[in-house]
């Protein structure tokens, strides 16, 4: 009778998976006809995917995929597929840097939207704030506007690191972001046994250098997990209708029920709430032209 035991994926490595069961790590194959849930689009194994692992010792595969609760992907870039990031995480920390890398506000966007999609809670963590804060305040309006919760971090001085501990224990929170922000910092400084590797700012370009190659979930301490993830460049949505991303703009669907057409797609429309609340200046016109970029692109990939 082959022994069955649940897990969680704590990182893929080509074929191999290694798998967090109870506070044993392994690093087993997964089955060749691994069973997944009917429903699943992507049928890779991801960090998060939680499995049953079967056999005994050197013959340990992965055999079961559990349904997953959350699915966090991206368009693969230069392909016409998704990439499922991770499975099974239900908050996600956007990071971005107060001064350097500059902020990259489009990315951020596209970020809040995906979790939006996801059904994942988004939190917008701005870290290294011994730098300096004000070049943020030209930006950060926007996003209380929108409601969401919003961390002022420093690796470096551990100022805001008790409130994103708080936020984070007994979750399985993602952080994502672009390169050089400061995920993998932050992560060492919530627990330092993780012991992740650091990157450095390139002085010629101000750009961050990639050092986290592949997404990894971590158990924290005291319950729950993070993943650290590798900077992303760019971030094309996937599989999300033009229709529903008013919805993914918290503070713009705010204002889309005063419009004429229920089906306004809040652009071309007359009698646009949104369109006009951007032209008083109650919504950011910037958020705006966000949105509309986005619909635009979304609309396009339907062709
Ligand atoms: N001044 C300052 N530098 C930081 C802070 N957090 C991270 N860094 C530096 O930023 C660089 C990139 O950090 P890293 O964690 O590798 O970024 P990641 O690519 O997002 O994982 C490293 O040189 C860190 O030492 C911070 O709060 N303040
Ligand atoms: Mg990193
Ligand atoms: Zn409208």
């Amino acid at each position: 009778m082959a022994e069955r035991v649940a897990g969680v994926v704590t990182a893929v490595h080509g074929p191999l998976v290694r798998v967090q069961v109870g506070v044993e790590a392994l690093v087993v194959p997964a089955r060749r006809r691994l069973r997944w849930p009917e429903a699943t689009a992507d049928r890779r194994l991801v960090v998060g995917d939680h499995v049953l692992v079967e056999g005994s010792h050197a013959s340990r595969v992965v055999a079961v995929v559990e349904r997953r609760s959350t699915t966090l992907s991206r368009r693969s870039p230069g392909e016409n597929r998704s990439r499922v990031i991770a499975a099974n995480v239900d908050q996600a920390v956007v990071v971005t840097a107060a001064v350097s890398p500059e902020p990259n506000l489009r990315l951020i966007d596209r970020l809040l939207v995906a979790c939006h999609h996801a059904g994942i809670a988004p939190i917008l963590c701005v870290n290294k704030v011994d730098q300096g804060t004000d070049g943020i305040e030209a930006w950060i309006g926007d996003y209380q506007d929108g409601g969401y919760t919003i961390l002022l971090v420093s690796a470096r001085t551990a100022r805001g690191m008790g409130s994103l501990k708080r936020l984070v224990a007994e979750h399985t929170t993602l952080f994502c972001g672009p390169s050089g922000v400061g995920k993998s910092a932050i992560l060492n400084a919530i627990h330092p046994g993780y012991r992740l590797v650091e990157g450095s700012i390139s002085e010629a370009t101000g750009k961050g250098r990639h050092t986290t190659s592949t997404a990894q979930l971590l158990p924290l301490p005291g319950g729950g997990f993070v993943v650290d993830t590798p900077g992303v460049r760019e971030f094309g949505l996937w599989d999300l209708a033009p229709a529903k991303l008013p919805e993914c703009f918290p503070e713009l669907a705010r204002f889309s029920r005063h419009c004429s057409f229920t089906s306004c797609a809040h652009a071309e429309e007359p009698d646009c709430a949104v369109r006009d609340a951007a032209q008083r200046g109650e919504l950011s016109s910037r958020r705006y032209t966000s949105y509309l970029k986005l619909r635009q692109e979304l609309s396009e990939s339907l062709d």
